[in-house]
């Protein structure tokens, strides 16, 4: 029987993976790699929407796969592959975006939020968005999808635009379901507890994974906290529940037996013990980027087979989607001479 297939991506934006993205996403897909059949992919295409600096984004996107190895990605058990080296991806983007109703695009909450950020001047990139992401899922065939309750509309028009295909030229794809696994923890800006923590947010609010130690500990020592003294994770404060769910998450130990352990010590012994526990968490990751950057040979040759490995699948999906919807097949090259 052949192990459930799981894909997921991330994207090469901001100046790296911050502490979200490792509790919320990569920690789970380490995880996830001895039961499953992995694909991990770098979404430098989907970054293109936050139009980043060209050589940015190329370097963020090499620094990113070795951060991902270092956090525990293992290429040797997954494949790992950058987007844009499968042009399959907007290939079938463009073919399901002519599946994809404009009421039905434009009903997906991310995109309205966008709209109203940007005032109706978004992109064209940012409203097709969620058309490409149903084609990242769907050209793997994918079982299950590890995601946050922010992706699952996006899931949903993953599912539905499926199920129109199948229906539409015959059974080709598999229908994804969210995956049944550990929900990713919310983990929040320790300036603005009211938001997540976010790569493109940034500043003192935002722990890098490759942050220095006294970096780290500088900056949770500083988050923002409620007034008071009481070690709760109660509505009213959303600052220390926020780094309470973060020693939970990164120890393991539930928030309710956290909340007696600090019962009358105050905040500075507490906010002192999440720094160490993050810095402890970080630094065997610190120390392998650094190994994984210094040889970049071996990054190349990860890249080369995570994306020959993925084009297999693609290759198979893309030729299936070409002859059910009618594309003429290129004819053979002629010999010269
Ligand atoms: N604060 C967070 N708490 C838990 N999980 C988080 N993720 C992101 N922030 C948190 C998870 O990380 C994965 C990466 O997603 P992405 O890079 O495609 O974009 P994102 O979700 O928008 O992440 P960022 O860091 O906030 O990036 P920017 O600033 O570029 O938008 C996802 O699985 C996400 O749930």
């Amino acid at each position: 029987m052949r192990r459930p297939r799981v894909l997921s991506g991330i994207r090469p934006t901001g100046q790296g993976f911050q502490l979200g993205n490792y509790l919320g996403a990569v920690q789970h897909w380490a995880a996830m790699q001895d039961d499953n059949e992995c694909f991990f992919f770098l979404a430098d295409l989907h970054a293109l929407t936050a139009n980043p600096q060209p050589e940015q984004l190329r370097a963020r996107t090499r620094e990113s796969v070795a951060e991902l190895l270092a956090m525990g990605v293992d290429p040797s058990r997954s494949t790992v592959f950058v987007q844009s080296h499968l042009p399959q991806h907007p290939e079938l983007g463009w073919i399901l975006s002519c599946l994809t109703g404009f009421g039905e695009a434009s009903r997906m909450t991310q995109f309205k939020d966008s709209q109203q950020r940007d005032k109706g001047e978004g992109s064209v990139g940012l409203f097709t968005y969620p058309v490409l992401q149903a084609a990242d899922i769907l050209m793997y065939q994918a079982d299950a999808v590890p995601i946050g309750e922010d992706q699952r509309q996006h899931l949903e028009l993953t599912r539905d635009l499926a199920q129109r295909f199948n229906h539409r030229y015959g059974d080709t794809f598999v229908l994804p379901a969210p995956y049944a696994g550990r929900a990713g923890e919310r983990i929040k800006d320790l300036q603005d507890p009211s938001r997540k923590m976010s790569k493109s947010i940034g500043g003192n609010g935002t722990v890098w994974v490759l942050d220095e130690p006294a970096v780290v500990t500088k900056k949770i020592r500083s988050a923002v906290t409620d007034t008071g003294r009481e070690v709760r994770a109660t509505g009213d404060k959303p600052g220390i529940t926020n780094l309470l769910t973060i020693l939970s998450v990164v120890t393991g130990d539930g928030v309710g037996e956290l909340e007696g352990r600090y019962e009358g010590r105050g905040y500075g012994d507490f906010k002192a013990d999440v720094a160490a526990e993050v810095v402890e968490l970080f630094a065997p990751v610190r120390e392998r980027y650094a190994e994984l950057m210094a040889d970049p040979g071996h990054l190349d040759s990860v890249l080369a087979q995570g994306a020959a490995s993925a084009r297999v699948v693609a290759d198979r999906t893309m030729t299936e989607v070409r002859e059910r919807v009618g594309l003429l097949p290129p004819a053979p090259a002629r010999q010269a001479g």
